[in-house]
């Protein structure tokens, strides 16, 4: 017998991987007395070597002395958090990479508002919804649009936002000069905790022959101020930057009637086919294939039949509880955009007074910090002519109210776009408008600026001059076609009296020049920069997080772009106009933006000369 149970026992140190020479240290691991239990029990409790990590079953040297206890625990299999395992496998079925797929808890805690739980509902709730026009920073146009240097590397980026959150973001970089390797990005919040605690990047792909082009995919998990931050390595060394993200699920949209229709009728025939079977399987199933039920099983089938159905309607109600509650529960996400309410008080005193839902992050409008130079951007345009056009910046009076005393207006009913950025770098812009008698009040001052031209119905859309009023002109060098979704540079020249390159060119605002692309339907708003759609305000905070992660040891040339190596580009540090070079700025100005949709546009640009702010207004015919 001895013999026949060290074979068994060898036997079963072979399947549970004991080795020899540690198996015949202590028997009693096959053969526990009493004694040995205690022990390791004890053991089990008080083990010095028991720590969390050998709970999570990771490996462990064995030990010499105690190998066999050692090895006992280190064969304790992973216990995950039973909600990381419902998580991981969601992320499985939705293919979603682990190096996006950070824990929630890595979140701001502003952004941590889907719930672990109701994410992957609220993802199945809306997939078969489609989606309304989106808004919140600018107006109709959502995707991201942004120049700028990582190191010392030019990034030309899209990135086209998710419609639902969670979703992925589609992004291209077009990147100059030559000589890049490899970009990688990772989306982060872009303020709070999470902010430094960037997930593993993704690489890029190249997906054509150019490879100076560049796609990548991430996913945003929940709604908020992201950034995504790209990670270049080339001929040149290592380069950062981060664009902000504004992120927001957008809306929802029911399900169209017909297909409605037809899953309703599926879903009847699967409820009608359910109680047929359970009524045949009550009344025939114990009847050999010859025999004809008798009365009594054909009783109990009636009372089967009903019993199944009715659970089977139940159980359609309950679902359709379901789903309504978590739609209710993703609708409750969905951007609500802030309102505003604008009055003329006495002559010339313009009144704004926001209002709207408290929605996820805003809870308060009274958190909106500085965006070159001021907390509020007003563009006031004459409609539907389009013809004339307002830059302005009301002043805060109270938590949720602006005011500003108007300058000379004449009178028309105007739109108003008010543009603002909230403490976590999320921007909005809010619509409104207000009919004006004419006015006679104060000149234009400060950064006000004003521009006149004829009608946006009377152009045939092929402007590429507009004549100042003192006599300098604007040039649109204006490419070929313009479609909807391409992404282009608009680049604008300011001539003098002569035609020469404006020799006097200033900084307005920071910067060499705003633009505001607008839609003759009012569908689409949206106030642009040298670099880009993003909020200035966003971009500085996303900029000032980019020195440490540049000095990482990952890095070879370590060399983050600066805020202050391209003022015209990154106008972040000082918004002074002062020149920052002292010498001539550029004359021409660009910036990176593709039209949303098809149709025709209005952009308005402001540039500065000497202490001038000149507004050229253009058309556009988008197709
Ligand atoms: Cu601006």
């Amino acid at each position: 017998m001895p013999q026949a149970e060290s074979t068994v026992i060898r036997r079963l140190r072979t399947i549970l991987g004991i080795r020899e020479e540690v198996a015949a240290q202590d028997h009693t691991f096959l053969h526990p007395s009493t004694e040995s239990r205690r022990h390791l029990q004890k053991l089990h409790l008080h083990h010095p070597d028991r720590n969390p990590a050998q709970a999570r079953g990771q490996v462990h040297p064995i030990a010499s002395s105690e190998s066999f206890p050692s090895r006992i625990f280190n064969t304790i299999p992973p216990v995950p958090h039973p909600e990381s395992t419902v998580i991981d496998r969601l992320r499985t079925i939705l293919g979603i990479r682990a190096c996006n797929a950070r824990p929630l808890s890595h979140l701001a805690p502003a952004n941590h508002l889907l719930s672990p739980r109701s994410w992957p509902f609220a993802l199945l709730a809306c997939l078969p919804l489609l989606l309304a026009p989106p808004a919140h920073a600018h107006v109709g146009s959502p995707d991201v649009y942004a120049e700028g240097n990582a190191g010392p590397y030019k990034l030309s980026i899209v990135i086209r936002p998710p419609l639902v959150i969670p979703g992925v973001a589609e992004i291209e970089v077009r990147s100059q000069p030559p000589g890049i390797h490899a970009i990688a990005i990772t989306p982060l919040a872009l303020t709070g905790e999470a902010s430094k605690h960037p997930p593993t990047p993704d690489a890029m792909k190249t997906p054509t022959a150019d490879p100076n082009y560049f796609t990548g995919q991430l996913w945003i998990m929940a709604p908020g101020s992201w950034q995504i931050r790209f990670l270049v390595d080339g001929n040149q060394g290592h380069g950062v930057w981060s664009v902000p993200l504004p992120a927001a699920a957008q809306g929802t949209r029911k399900m169209q009637r017909s297909l409605g229709i037809f899953l309703s009728a599926l879903g009847l025939l699967l409820v009608i086919g359910m109680t047929g079977i359970v009524g045949a399987a009550a009344r025939e199933s114990q009847l050999d294939p010859s025999q004809s039920a008798p009365p009594q099983r054909r009783r109990s089938a009636t009372i089967a039949m009903t019993v199944a159905f009715a659970l089977l309607v139940t159980g359609v109600l309950l679902g359709n509880w379901w789903w309504k509650s978590e739609a209710a529960d993703y609708a409750s996400q969905v951007y609500k955009p802030l309102a505003m309410d604008a009055t003329l008080t006495r002559t010339n005193l313009l009144d704004l007074k926001l209002r709207g839902p408290a929605w996820l992050f805003r809870s308060r409008f009274d958190d909106f910090i500085p965006d070159h130079n001021h907390l509020m951007h007003l563009y006031m345009i004459r409609w539907p002519a389009m013809d004339v056009v307002y830059h302005l910046h009301p002043d805060p009076i109270a938590s949720g109210e602006f005011q500003l005393a108007l300058p000379s207006v004449p009178a028309g009913t105007y739109h108003l776009y008010a543009d603002v950025v909230h403490a976590s770098g999320f921007p909005e812009t809010m619509v409104s408008s207000v009919t004006l008698p004419a006015i006679t009040a104060r000149p234009l001052a400060g950064d006000d600026a004003e521009g006149q031209g004829s009608p946006v119905s009377s152009t045939a859309a092929t402007t590429t001059s507009f004549t100042l009023p003192d006599g300098y002109t604007m040039v649109w060098n204006k490419p070929a076609a313009l479609i909807a979704r391409q992404p282009n540079d608009f680049t604008f020249t300011l001539l003098d009296r002569n035609g020469n390159p404006a020799p006097d060119t200033a900084l307005y605002m920071g910067m060499l020049g705003h633009a505001a692309f607008v839609k003759d339907d009012g569908t689409v708003f949206a106030h642009i920069h040298p670099s880009g759609t993003v909020a200035m305000a966003a971009l500085m905070m996303a900029e000032q997080q980019n020195a440490p992660a540049s000095s990482q040891p990952s890095g070879a040339g370590n060399s983050s772009s600066s805020p202050s190596s391209d003022m015209k580009d990154m106008p972040g540090m000082n918004m002074s106009d002062t020149n920052p070079s002292g010498g001539h700025l550029p004359s021409s100005v660009s910036f990176p933006y593709g039209f949303p949709t098809p149709g025709r546009y209005r952009i308005v640009v402001q540039m500065k000369h000497g202490a001038i702010i000149e507004t050229a207004l253009f058309d556009a015919a988008v197709s």
